[in-house]
């Protein structure tokens, strides 16, 4: 099979101090040997005086790395051009590269794509680098290279080669039964290590909702009556002005997010419309929008300003996360010191967003709320919702095995099954399919 040779920016922004080109297939080394006349040695910087081949006008001075296959990170051959980030620099460069033959620009992640083609990262790796490169937070960063370093995958793999056994274990088990009466006594330590196997899965499974939390950020949506002071508070935590805000009521309408980073755990505000019987209906879209992200969020953070205090107030929406009442404008005369009953509730928190009188509880009591439901990050947990589906057919059809009642032939079947599911997360197993929604996940060069 003849493949095209890819090639694109793969470092980030220009005009920047060095930018690296990345080159991968087949024809990759034609690259160095028709614009700098000649191929470093592998693996070795080496800087090339680059050409226009057509033109022979001098294009750029740069460092040049050659990686023959399979020893690269495709598999295939592989350049690397660092040269200097200038837009035209590159552009330059760029245009040479699509004038020769076999070349063309590369798709986002294909280099990955082609990584994982020849068997250089499994799906899960994959995953993991597509993570690290959108990592924000210390806690984000530590979860993908972990994942990236394999250590997810190992854990899948130490599951199903235990499945696997099991099933060699019992049809040696109904090869003997036939025979003579051989006693069920290493079907049950079987049955006993399945149990044990499953406890495991749960506990993982468990573990798993904080871990994809960890990659998308804790969701915190602040929900009030207009004018209680949502888009002022957001700007005074984020510290930068992300919000409007004026003192007319219904002024935001969109949903506005600002991923905060709490002491490495990331952390996504969301600021709404405020709640009331809209007439528009701009506003009464924006209070629909603001209810739905109450409804999916981790926390829901329930402002109340003095005038709601005062006793005008309706109640915080019903959602399923935790709500914590905030009362905001304690600056205000007409703050209350205690809760007037007008929610019902005594506040857990009372601030200025003017002042900045009580921020730094909430801020931490969020940075709390965040560690907390992210949980323990030293084991490697499923971070995806894809990982958590296999793994859920896996344990189906595992305790399938394990409740009995049925030939042993089916309850080994049970296990191959629940192997398969196993194999699918690392892309073992049939995932054809799914392979283009996960490396379009990839920014273009990756
Ligand atoms: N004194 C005082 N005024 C505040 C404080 N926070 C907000 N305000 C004022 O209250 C008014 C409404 O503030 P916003 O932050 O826009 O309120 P909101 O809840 O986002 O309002 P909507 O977007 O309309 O739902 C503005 O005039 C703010 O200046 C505060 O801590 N102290
Ligand atoms: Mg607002």
């Amino acid at each position: 099979m003849t493949q095209d040779t890819i090639y694109a920016l793969s470092s980030g922004g220009l005009p920047t101090g060095v930018a690296i080109l990345r080159i991968s297939g087949p024809a990759a080394r034609v690259a160095l040997e028709t614009m700098s006349g000649r191929l470093p040695e592998p693996r070795m910087a080496s800087l090339s005086r680059l050409r226009d081949p057509q033109t022979g006008d001098l294009l750029d001075a740069a460092l040049c790395l050659w990686f023959p296959g399979p020893a690269s990170f495709t598999g295939e051959d592989v350049v690397e051009i660092q040269c200097h980030g200038g837009r035209a620099v590159v552009a330059a460069l760029l245009t040479a590269l699509g004038r020769i033959p076999g070349y063309r620009p590369a798709e986002a992640g294909e280099f990955t794509r082609r990584a994982f083609d020849n068997d250089r990262l499994d799906l899960l790796e994959a995953e993991g680098l597509a993570d690290l490169i959108h990592a924000e937070t210390e806690a984000q960063r530590r979860q993908a290279v972990s994942q990236m370093g394999g250590a997810l995958g190992a854990v899948y793999d130490g599951w199903r080669s235990r499945l696997i056994r099991m099933r060699a274990m019992i049809e040696a088990d109904f090869d003997f039964a036939d025979e003579d009466d051989v006693p069920g006594s290493v079907a049950d330590g079987i049955w006993a290590e399945a149990e044990r196997l499953r406890d495991e899965i749960d506990a993982h499974l468990a573990r798993s909702r904080g871990a994809e939390r960890l990659r998308s950020g804790v969701q915190v949506a602040l929900l009030g009556r207009p004018n209680a002071g949502k888009s002022s508070l957001l700007n005074a935590i984020a510290q930068r002005d992300v919000a409007i805000v004026t003192e007319e009521a219904g002024t935001t309408r969109d949903v506005i997010e600002v991923h905060l980073d709490l002491d490495g755990y990331p952390l996504t505000l969301i600021d709404t419309a405020g709640i009331r019987e809209a007439e528009g209906q701009v506003e009464r879209e924006g209070i629909r929008r603001a209810l739905a992200r109450a409804a999916d969020a981790d926390l829901v953070l329930w402002l109340t300003d003095p005038d709601a205090q005062a006793g005008h107030a309706r109640a915080a929406p019903e959602v399923s996360a935790p709500v914590w009442t905030v009362a905001t404008k304690q600056d205000l005369p007409g703050a209350a010191p205690s809760g007037r009953g007008g929610e019902g509730d005594e506040p857990r928190f009372r601030l200025s967003a003017l002042t900045g009188e009580g921020l730094a509880d909430l801020i931490s009591a969020l940075g709390a709320f965040a560690r907390d439901a992210v949980g323990s990050t030293s084991d490697p947990v499923a971070t995806r919702d894809r990982h958590r589906r296999w793994i859920a057919v896996a344990r189906e059809s595992l305790t399938a095995a394990i409740s009995g009642g049925r030939p042993l032939e089916l309850r080994a079947e049970d296990l191959r099954t629940a192997a398969d599911a196993l194999g699918r997360i690392a892309g073992r197993v049939g995932v054809e399919d799914l392979l283009d929604v996960i490396f379009s996940e990839f920014c273009i060069g990756k």
